[in-house]
């Protein structure tokens, strides 16, 4: 019985800490051709992300996070615009570092690039936000 209590804490745990990351207010994000690296951010709802991107690619990429409830499907399209939260470009061989305030809701936000062909090239990543601790 104690054996059996002590693996349910232990799966409990992993349950908790298990994929999703800490939330952090940095995000560090390099774009090669084509992918994201890495393709998983967590950030706290609400607040001013710092957004540190470069492009290590021979194209230009960009870093778009769609609105909650919104994906871009299997690709992006003109239609796919109004469901933009926030977007940043990078020229290739460039960086850029910004910021944006997080969404106030929490949930996973799909990331993609807009430039053609790219999203089906495999660019995807995910954002989820996470209530913010006060
Ligand atoms: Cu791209």
């Amino acid at each position: 019985m104690r054996k059996i209590l002590v693996v349910l804490a232990f799966t409990l745990m992993l349950a908790s800490c298990g994929g999703a990351a800490k939330p952090s207010t940095d995000i560090n994000v390099t774009m090669t051709d084509f992918q994201f690296s890495p393709t998983q951010f967590t950030v706290p709802a609400g607040k001013e992300i710092s957004v540190s991107s470069s492009n290590t690619g021979a194209v230009v990429h960009n870093f778009v996070i769609m609105k909650l409830g919104t994906t871009a499907g299997t690709e992006f399209n003109d239609e796919d615009i109004p469901n933009v939260y926030w977007e940043v470009e990078i020229q290739p061989g460039g960086s850029v570092d910004t910021s944006f305030t997080a969404p106030s809701e929490p949930g996973e936000y799909e990331v993609v690039c807009r430039t053609p062909g790219h999203l089906q090239a495999g660019m995807i990543a995910k954002m989820t936000v996470v209530a913010a601790e006060e």
